[in-house]
């Protein structure tokens, strides 16, 4: 039976997994990541669905679109996506990113430059095979927001980007623990709808698809730990590294780090990462860098078969 094939690399980040398309993804052309973004969206669906949803995949699994940067400077481009939409940055999938090409030998220890839909994010590729992610700039939009929840009562957080939109709450009554993750991710989805109904966003109204909780770390070694909803509503298992960078603006907003002091942030089951921050020259945002490691997991190849009614992944 004919078929056509999608290659891919997997790997995970400190237990949160990327996918990663090496070929036979859409061709979106040569054009700026934000607008083959917007053609990936618009007309190529189909394969964000086929790649990362079941039953080639599941709810978890975050995919990235490897592709030729349109800026010479950077040594890939990648548009990252998930169950339900598109991400303009992913952390732990960046990470993911530069383990995939070292492990396919398109890069060797180093600094990297990685063009992505939300700006060119600089990478470097450690001797200890762990990768620093210089991210976009981050920063806290609004302290103290109130939201009322419903079944839960008001509760304050607050509005943060660190490459995506962030609800950041620290006082949630809820146990940061594994065990727990059912009745965490019912509170944070309940909260993520209360905001959407109360229309309280992100800068110029964006949604604010991600809900981040955090509490005291199991590990004396660490600063905290963290709890993060993501946009299809499972929960990262990494300590997210666009959810750490809102964490990082708010800390630094609230004078409660200063810039180059390490946080090594928590997460759920127990990951990892290494961050800190440089001011950034418009004294309003901050310039986040995390570190964190990630295995490869599988090479493969997918195959659609035109016969199959489920060749596009389950689409809800
Ligand atoms: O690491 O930034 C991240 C991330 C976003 C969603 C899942 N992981």
């Amino acid at each position: 039976m004919t078929h056509d094939t999608i290659s891919i690399i997997d790997s995970h980040t400190g237990g949160e997994p990327t996918r990663v398309v090496i070929a036979g993804g859409p061709d979106l052309g040569d054009g700026p990541l934000p607008a083959r973004l917007t053609l990936f969206r618009e007309k190529f669906d189909h394969y964000r669905s086929a790649i990362v949803c079941e039953p080639r995949g599941s709810d978890v699994l975050v995919g990235a679109l490897s592709c030729e940067p349109s800026d010479p400077a950077c040594v890939a481009g990648v548009i990252f996506f998930n169950n339900v939409d598109y991400l303009g940055m992913c952390g732990h999938g960046m990470i993911g990113l530069i383990a995939t090409l070292a492990h396919q030998g398109k890069i060797g220890p180093g600094r990297h430059r990685i063009e992505t839909p939300v700006g060119v994010v600089e990478t470097e590729l450690h001797a200890d095979h762990s990768v620093t992610v210089h991210n976009v700039p981050a920063y806290r939009y609004r302290a103290a927001v109130a939201v009322d929840v419903p079944g839960i009562g008001t509760i304050s957080g607050d509005i943060a980007w660190g490459g995506n939109w962030f609800f950041l709450i620290n006082d949630h009554g809820q146990n940061l623990a594994l065990t727990q993750v059912e009745s965490l991710t019912h509170y944070c989805w309940q909260v993520r709808q209360a905001l959407e109904s109360q229309g309280i966003t992100g800068e110029n109204g964006a949604l604010i698809d991600h809900i981040e909780l955090f509490g005291p770390p199991v590990s004396g070694k660490n600063h905290n730990r963290n709890f993060v909803l993501c946009p299809g509503k499972a929960y990262d298992r990494s300590p997210c590294g666009t959810g750490t960078s809102a964490k990082l603006a708010c800390l630094a907003a609230d004078h409660k780090l200063a810039p180059g002091q390490i946080w090594r942030q928590e997460s759920i089951i127990g990951s990892v990462f290494e961050a800190s921050y440089e001011a950034h020259a418009d004294g309003r945002r901050i310039l986040p860098a995390l570190r964190g490691t990630a295995h490869v997991t599988a090479e493969a190849k997918l195959l659609l078969h035109a016969g199959d009614p489920f060749c596009w992944g389950i689409r809800s």
